[in-house]
């Protein structure tokens, strides 16, 4: 029985599509890897694996390669809080969304952007459904977080701007495409590499929100190299064990800005002598991202 390192494509109850080697072998996984309570998915895509064949197109997962970092979300269960490993190790997660139809949530964008950061996973902004906006809306839209740091494409599916600049962002990569349900996810990945022709929908025109067409998490080999994932549409994503005290160093803008505030453990919100609020009031910090910070911060939302 031989044993073969592998990369896990597909999970889907309890059964696993792991690419070894130019095969792709349908796995269970090893019953002792079960035992005991867990907090998190045993196995994910994306995570590296070793597994010894049955057959050709048979096989068993033996053991987890450590997760380098993890693209997750935090699901609160009666038995405690659970990690759903969206996608194990990966390079980049791209955060669609759409500049209109459905109109852009760009405190939920914030969020996502947080999690990321707080995870230690480099994000750029996709700007779908470009085609439906003047560049000056578009830009009023996703223009402020250039100064950031955070890359941003315009992409139109319809138009096929900005496809190639994805194209070449995914190549060679390990990528996961999230962001709400009906931006262009999957439309995207499609364009990118028509032989996929992944399921897509049209929105809902009463709610203009998207209908969730994509249901399971599979990583799609690229034809020019790399592997990326088509996210479900997303409606929440919890703040993954984030300190409060801690938030401020995932917004690039605050990062660098706290140290000189009064008070070393300032919330930024009425200390006097706050540089944050002074950055705010004189245009250095954009008062949307502030606003979203004390959302983050203080629970005023829940997205
Ligand atoms: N006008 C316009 N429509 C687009 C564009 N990209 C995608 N769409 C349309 O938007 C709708 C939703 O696209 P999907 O690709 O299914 O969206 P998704 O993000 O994968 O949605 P979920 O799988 O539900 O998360 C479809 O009707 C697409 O044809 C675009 O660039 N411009
Ligand atoms: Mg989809
Ligand atoms: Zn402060």
């Amino acid at each position: 029985m031989s044993s073969e390192p592998g990369l896990v494509l597909k999970a889907q109850s309890g059964f696993f599509q792991v690419k070894t080697g130019v095969d792709v072998v349908t796995c269970r996984l090893r019953g002792k890897l079960k035992r005991g309570i867990h907090h998190g998915d045993l196995v994910a895509i994306g995570d590296r694996v070793l597994v010894s064949l049955i057959n050709s197109k048979e096989g068993v997962i033996e053991s987890i390669e450590p997760r380098q970092h993890a693209f997750s979300r935090l699901d609160p269960r009666p038995q405690g809080v659970y990690e759903q490993v969206l996608l194990a190790n990966p390079d980049q997660v791209l955060m669609v969304f759409a500049c209109a139809h459905p109109a852009p949530h760009r405190r939920m964008l914030d969020r996502f952007l947080v999690i990321a950061e707080q995870q230690g996973i480099p994000s750029v902004i996709i700007a779908n459904k470009y085609d439906l906006v003047s560049r000056a809306e578009a830009e009023s839209l996703f223009g402020l977080y250039q100064p950031l740091g955070y890359r941003v494409i315009y992409t139109s599916v319809r138009t096929g701007v900005g496809i190639k600049k994805v194209s070449d962002l995914l190549s060679n990569k390990l990528s996961a495409l999230t962001g709400p349900s009906g931006v262009g996810k999957s439309s995207l990945i499609s364009c990118i590499q028509p032989s996929l022709s992944l399921r897509s929908a049209e929105i809902s025109g009463a709610t203009g929100k998207g209908r969730h067409t994509t249901e399971v998490r599979e990583l799609h080999s690229l034809e020019g190299g790399g592997f990326v994932a088509d996210m479900p549409g997303l409606r929440a994503l919890a703040l993954w064990d984030i300190q409060p005290e801690e938030l401020d160093g995932y917004f690039p803008e605050m990062r660098d800005l706290v140290n000189t505030c009064q008070y070393n453990n300032c919330s930024h919100r009425k200390e006097p002598g706050c540089s944050i609020r002074r950055a705010v009031e004189d245009g250095r910090i954009h008062p949307e991202r502030y606003r979203s910070y004390l959302a983050m911060r203080f629970g005023e939302m829940e997205v």
